[in-house]
Order: C-alpha cells, then sequence, then structure tokens
C-alpha cells in the first residue's frame, strides 16, 4: 500500500517549527515528521512527499512525533522538542513514547475493570510531556452503566473530562474528535481497550488494524506493534500506540503534585514539612479527611505514585542512587542547620 500524502500544516506544522528551523538553516533543509520509527530507519512524512530515512546508529532516540530537517533521503537535525511522552520499562529503564504530542487520550475499556489508579497515571505522564489528557471510556455499547462508571472515574479524576464512547457504534466519537481537533493526540491504554478501533471509527476508515480480544477475560492480543502517526481529514494528528501491560511510571515528582495539587494544598498546613502523611501528628492532609473534604482514596493513589516514583529512582542506576543519597545527606544537615538556628551556607 503506498502512504498518502499530506500537507506540513496537517501534519501540525506551525510558527513555531517555522522559527524552529531556521535554527537549523542548512542549505536545503526540508521539514518532515516522523510518522514510524523502526530500527535503523524512520518513515517521515513532508510537504506532501513520505520517505523512508536511514539512521544508522546516531540518533537512537528519535521517535515518532518528532520534527526533524532532512535533505533528501538524509537526516540533518531533530527540530527541539517541545515535550516527550515517557514511560519506564522493565528494569526502570526510560523509553520514549512520542514526541511533541498535546493531547493524551486515555483509552478505557469497559469490558474490564477501570482503576482510578491508572487513569492517574496516564494523566501524569501527559502532564510530564506538557501535553493535557482526556479520559475516554471504550466500548460504552457493550456495558450499561457506562455513565455511573465515567461519574466515578471523574470524581477520582479531577480537572480531567472523562468522554464516554462507542468505537463500534459511533456513540460519543464527535466529543474525542472536538477534544482533539487542531492537535497532535496520542493514544494509549491497555491492549484490547479499543484504540485503534477508536482511530479509525474518528478517521471513519480502516487506517490501523484492530484485532479481538480473549473472551475468557478480555484481555487483548497486542495487535498494534508500533507507534504511528496519522493525519485525520478533521484537522488532527493522532499516534496509535501498542497496548502496554505493565505501564511503569516515569515522571518527575513535580508533575504528580501537580497532579494531586489539593493535596498539596492540605500539605501546606502539616506541622512537618517533611510530613508522610501516613502517621504524623498534626498532618493537615489526615484531618482533611476525617473532615470529609479530601476522600481516603485519593490520598492513597497519591501516596502509592509517590512510593512507586521513589523506588524507581532508586533502582534506575547506581548514579542516580547516589545523588539521592548526597541530597538525603544534604537535607539532614539543613534540617540540623536549622534547628541550631545556623545560617545556610
Ligand atoms: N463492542 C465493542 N467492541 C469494541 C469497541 N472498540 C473496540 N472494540 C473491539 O475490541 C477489540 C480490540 O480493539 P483494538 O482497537 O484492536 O484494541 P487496541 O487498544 O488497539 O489493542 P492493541 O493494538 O493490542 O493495543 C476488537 O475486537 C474491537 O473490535 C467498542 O466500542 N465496542
Ligand atoms: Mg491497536
Ligand atoms: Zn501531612
Amino acid at each position: 500500500m503506498t502512504d498518502p500524502t499530506f500537507s506540513l500544516r496537517s501534519l501540525g506544522w506551525n510558527d513555531y517549527w517555522t522559527a524552529a528551523l531556521r535554527e537549523v538553516s542548512e542549505p536545503g533543509a526540508e521539514p518532515a515528521r516522523v510518522i514510524r520509527r523502526d530500527r535503523g530507519w524512520i518513515r517521515v512524512a513532508t510537504d506532501g512527499d513520505v520517505r523512508s530515512i536511514e539512521i544508522a546508529g546516531q540518533t537512537g532516540e528519535l521517535v515518532t512525533g518528532d520534527w526533524v530537517a532532512v535533505a533528501g533521503d538524509r537526516l540533518l537535525a531533530t527540530l527541539p522538542r517541545r515535550g516527550v511522552l515517557r514511560r519506564s520499562g522493565r528494569g526502570g529503564v526510560e523509553q520514549l513514547l512520542a514526541a511533541n504530542v498535546e493531547i493524551v487520550v486515555l483509552v478505557c475499556g469497559l469490558d474490564r475493570p477501570v482503576t482510578p489508579g491508572r487513569v492517574h497515571r496516564g494523566a501524569v505522564q501527559a502532564w510530564d510531556a506538557g501535553a493535557s489528557a482526556v479520559v475516554v471510556l471504550n466500548k460504552s455499547d457493550l456495558f450499561e452503566n457506562a455513565a455511573v462508571v465515567a461519574q466515578a472515574i471523574a470524581g477520582e479524576t479531577p480537572g480531567l473530562d472523562v468522554l464516554t464512547v462507542s468505537s463500534r457504534t459511533g456513540e460519543g466519537v464527535d466529543a474525542v474528535r472536538e477534544a482533539i481537533r487542531g492537535r497532535t493526540a496520542v493514544l494509549l491504554g491497555e491492549s484490547g481497550a479499543g484504540k485503534s478501533s477508536l482511530l479509525n471509527s474518528l478517521a471513519g476508515r480502516e487506517l490501523s488494524e484492530e484485532g479481538a480480544v480473549r473472551e475468557s477475560d478480555s484481555k487483548g492480543k497486542h495487535t498494534t506493534v508500533r507507534r504511528e502517526l496519522f493525519v485525520l481529514p478533521d484537522d488532527a494528528v493522532v499516534i496509535d500506540t501498542p497496548g502496554i501491560r505493565a505501564f511503569g511510571l516515569a515522571a518527575s515528582t513535580e508533575s504528580v503534585e501537580a497532579a494531586f495539587e489539593d493535596i498539596e494544598a492540605f500539605a501546606q498546613n502539616c506541622r512537618f514539612g517533611d510530613c508522610g502523611h501516613i502517621t504524623e501528628p498534626g498532618c493537615a492532609v489526615k484531618e482533611a479527611i476525617e473532615s470529609g473534604s479530601l476522600r481516603a482514596e485519593r490520598l492513597e493513589t497519591y501516596l502509592g505514585l509517590r512510593r512507586e516514583l521513589q523506588s524507581q529512582v532508586i533502582r534506575s542506576s547506581p548514579h542516580v542512587r547516589r545523588r539521592r543519597e548526597r541530597k538525603m545527606a544534604r537535607m539532614t544537615r539543613e534540617g540540623q542547620q536549622a534547628k541550631r538556628g545556623l545560617p545556610d551556607e
């Protein structure tokens, strides 16, 4: 099958990228967007053309969604990213998922339990990439109480829109189309959740292959095997991704904190600056739960994410571990100085 061709604008090009390209300014430099990454090759779309470019060794970090400058079939440069979606894979090794993403669509299948913790993680991943997030509860045709689940998830994830969709019947798909209009979107979610089906439903034709789920437990069969960028007719770019079974969290502590602003706000009033909100006396977060202004489940999700993040940081490398130990030592020293009323060095 031959690739369709696109204009730069339909690929997401705008003034920001024009300026970024000017910095590269090599004679003959032509902008292109990475639509697929294979071993040793990238597939790029330029203004009106699609071609493969060999990237032997030099650019291990290139991912789908990157903007590059090319000359013929030569790669000249990667334009500085506006953000990159990451996750940590096995052994805490970080993996880049997609670059220059503006909205992450967290697709959940209603034919299996929808867990707020997972939705939270996805949102944190999105925010870490400088993108917004929206939750899509797909397969509403299979489940009568979709609205109830939607309400429950919305309650657990303040600030996130939750859309109820059936990629099969097309119900609710227009709302997704509105949410991603004019932007680069990434579909994230478990295998079998219906990411490719949603993409096809948005496009009105089969762009990406769909696969059946196992009857016994609704598990997907990992039909989509690579991340690939598609251009929709109504002004949106969508990156379909393979479903991941265990998704690790590659995000900064800052973005977890941003996702839980309410808890951070209560924490300002904890007696201890480093309160863990577990058993400490004078914990304002615990008080907020007792008085009913904060839900206990939300604190649990928050503490869980923070624990996970910390253990990942520790696991990831001896270098990071040493840095962390030095930081701990410094904090302890500063704490002692504060107690003794000494000025900072
Ligand atoms: N009833 C119903 N089935 C759906 C819906 N959306 C997807 N499916 C089915 O769910 C199965 C999995 O869909 P896919 O789109 O392949 O799932 P995916 O998330 O892309 O999965 P991976 O590519 O493996 O990550 C297919 O059999 C789809 O036909 C829906 O809204 N309703
Ligand atoms: Mg798929
Ligand atoms: Zn506290």
